[in-house]
């Protein structure tokens, strides 16, 4: 099977790695617009567009799926991408919320602490999820520096450090924080840590499991070769890519 994965810019990499080393996959072909990056402060309608611009492409492209790896995306445009969309779109909001569902020793009054772009939390598409579900202990929480941080490489130090606190000071200490932003699985551990050591959830870690389970994917294939195309800087998102430990470029 060959997957497509858009991104508004490189966090969408992590994604893109998960699915890569779980060898699922036959090919990769990611498309991330970082000309216009950063879409978490956008308006819905904006974001919308620019999702319709990567559907447009991804109609032309050879690929049997594609997997939306931004949560900022996943949660303003998924529907209507998928309604434009020649083949199957997934979004990772609900592999997020199933791998949260699988997670063992997780019960409806397990506190849950969301951590995402402006977009994302405003949007209350997870809260109101989980809500349907009956877990009655979520936080949630727009973190947005820390997607610049992690952009700057910054994944321990100072930077880091007093940006958890900028936001965790208040919070009340979680036993799961999903990562409700492609770029934190980088700082998973320290974020992690600051709260004395929690699990957390990974939109690609949640995007594999999902996808096994949803479309019962059994064969395994010895490499998963990624293109890697971009709006703006290819070249860039490359040396992202291979820095965060994607091979076969
Ligand atoms: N990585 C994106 C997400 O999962 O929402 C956010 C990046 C951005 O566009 N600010």
């Amino acid at each position: 099977m060959k997957l497509g994965v858009f991104d508004s810019g490189v966090g969408g990499l992590t994604v893109a790695r998960a699915l890569q080393q779980s060898g699922y996959f036959s090919e990769l072909l990611y498309y991330g617009d970082t000309a216009r990056v950063p879409y978490g402060n956008k308006d819905k309608s904006t974001v919308t567009r620019y999702a319709l611009e990567a559907v447009e492409f991804f109609n032309g492209a050879a690929v049997d799926g594609v997997v939306v790896a931004c949560n900022t995306v996943s949660v303003t445009a998924l529907a209507t991408m998928q309604e434009y969309s020649n083949k199957p779109v997934y979004g990772v909001v609900e592999p997020g919320v199933l791998a949260l569902q699988q997670l063992p020793h997780v019960t409806q009054d397990t506190p849950i602490l969301i951590i995402a772009t402006r977009s994302t939390i405003q949007s209350g598409v997870y809260q109101q999820r989980l809500a349907e579900l009956g877990y009655g202990s979520v936080q949630a929480l727009a973190t947005p520096m820390l997607v610049p941080i992690v952009e700057e490489a910054l994944y321990s130090g100072p930077v880091l450090e007093a940006a958890l606190h900028h936001y965790f000071a208040g919070v009340a200490r979680p036993e799961v924080v999903l990562l409700g932003c492609t770029h934190f699985p980088l700082i998973a551990t320290p974020i992690a840590e600051y709260f004395g050591g929690v699990r957390t959830i990974h939109s690609g870690e949640a995007m594999v499991s999902w996808l096994q389970q949803q479309l019962q994917l059994q064969q395994r294939y010895e490499r998963t070769p990624i293109h890697i195309l971009a709006s703006e800087n290819v070249a860039a998102v490359r040396h992202t890519a291979l820095h965060w430990g994607l091979t076969e470029l």
